[in-house]
């Protein structure tokens, strides 16, 4: 029997639709799929098991720079001093370590409870930028890393063309990460005959101000750009906002909205600054505001309009970007948590009387970063990639918590993660909080390090 069950669990709660349904039963086959649940007995898995969570933006390299610019510089750090150091650090990075931190990187995001990842990667030649003598490289590393840990990747080679919104030159700094057009679709193409169950290829667009405004046209209705998911980073800081004013008149996201026809392919990562109407434009667009909490409140950019978007109706995920934190929970405790400080309100997430801010977080960042991934994820259902998270039965967070409140109690009350067995594609890839290949990945992450920072 080729397509033979190859597992069938039964949950005491599990997380689908926008709600707990008890005593849910499935079946996951040898494909790594879900499958409508045909045994009689099936294994008890746990008591409160949802759909693994997408994280829909990350520079696995910038992990390994975590904790190393904390430190005040001479002036008065910002956004900008902090991309100094980080293009330092990206200057030493090359496939070997590229690979040996994003393995680490991705074996974190596992046992946190994401079992997807886009990858918004613009590290793509040798530091001088000369290109390697396998052009994907470091791509390829990105990939062998996903394998090894086993999460599902969405692999988003960036296009990156200029240094700033007047259009000069890359600095030297900023060399590896250039394509021309043309030579950017040649590694699209490449890399798309990669693409398989476990992996998929997008398209990502570094900012505005990385493409000129002479190539955006041609650059945009490149047919290789009709499928599949297109991120952008956009309106992260205010000084972007006042460049793209000064020299397109025009803010980032009106810009973009008026030269692209955005639509739910979109993810506008880091869209912090915005006006009403351009808030109702992306919500009404069906594109995605990919927003990465932790990093934003770490480089100092904003707060996103949360309350005002979702009322609109529009669709957001979330993403750990620069890796200052891997948790799902720290993400969208902190998304609830700034609107809370800056609104001196609570429970801001939660439109409407009686919802969860927990339940309707988890929801949204679900279905926000499957439409990010391109992926048939984010759901525990039939035909979708067996990709699901067991709280532990054990943790005290949990305790006498019921289909009310343990969403809640996940998300805003625990300091240890209650996450204690993931499958992603079908394979056990966390039991009892450990992952099945971590002891050698450390080992070769710590080596890696040394050589870097040591
Ligand atoms: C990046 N990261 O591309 O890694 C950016 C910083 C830039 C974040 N925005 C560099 N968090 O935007 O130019
Ligand atoms: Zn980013």
């Amino acid at each position: 029997m080729s397509d033979a069950a190859a597992y069938q669990f039964k949950a005491g709660h599990l997380w689908h639709e926008a709600q707990w349904r008890n005593d849910a039963a499935f079946g996951v086959d040898s494909t790594g799929k879900i499958t409508p649940v045909s045994s009689e007995s099936p294994d008890y898995v746990g008591n409160w098991v949802l759909p693994g969570m997408p994280n829909l933006h990350s520079h696995a390299f910038q992990r390994a720079m975590a904790g190393l610019a904390e430190r005040r510089g001479p002036g008065d750090d910002s956004f900008w001093t902090w991309r100094e150091t980080m293009y330092s650090f990206a200057a030493r990075i090359g496939p070997d370590t590229l690979q040996a931190i994003a393995s680490q990187l991705y074996v974190e995001m596992l046992k946190a409870g994401y079992t997807q990842v886009c990858e918004f990667h613009y590290l793509h030649h040798q530091p001088d930028g000369t290109p390697y003598a396998q052009p994907e490289a470091m791509s390829l590393a990105l990939i062998e890393a996903a394998r090894e840990a086993g999460i599902a990747l969405t692999l988003l080679p960036v296009l990156y063309m200029s240094g700033g919104f007047d259009g000069r030159p890359l600095s030297a700094r900023q060399r590896r990460f250039g394509h021309d057009v043309d030579a950017y679709l040649s590694l699209l193409s490449n890399l798309r005959k990669l693409e398989s169950a476990d992996v998929r290829v997008g398209v990502a667009l570094h900012s505005l101000r990385a493409i000129p405004e002479q190539a955006w046209r041609s650059v945009i209705e490149h047919e290789a750009l009709k499928t599949g998911p297109v991120h952008i980073h956009i309106a992260e800081q205010i000084g972007e906002v006042q460049d793209c004013l000064a020299t397109r008149g025009a803010r980032p996201v009106e810009w973009l909205l008026d030269h692209a026809a955005i639509d739910r392919r979109w993810c506008l990562v880091h869209a912090t600054h915005l006006t009403d109407t351009e808030t109702a434009r992306i919500a009404r667009s069906g594109a995605i505001a990919g927003l990465c909490p932790t990093t934003e409140a770490n480089l100092g950019d904003g707060l996103f309009p949360l309350a005002r978007f979702m009322d609109a109706g529009g669709t957001l995920g979330i993403g750990s970007d620069s890796h200052i934190s891997i948790s799902p929970i720290e993400e969208l405790r902190w998304l609830e948590y700034g609107q809370r400080l800056s609104t001196r309100h609570r429970n801001v997430a939660a439109r409407h009387a009686d919802e969860s801010v927990g339940e309707t977080l988890w929801r949204h960042a679900l279905k926000g970063g499957a439409q990010a991934a391109g992926m048939p994820i984010g759901a525990v259902d039939t035909d979708m990639r067996a990709d699901f998270i067991v709280l532990d039965n054990d943790s005290p967070l949990l305790a006498a918590r019921d289909h009310r409140s343990a969403m809640d109690s996940f998300l805003f009350a625990g300091n240890v993660s209650p996450v204690r067995h993931v499958m992603a594609g079908g394979k056990w890839v966390v039991r009892d909080f450990r992952h099945r290949d971590e002891t050698r990945i450390a080992a070769r992450y710590r080596t890696a390090m040394l050589s870097l920072v040591g």
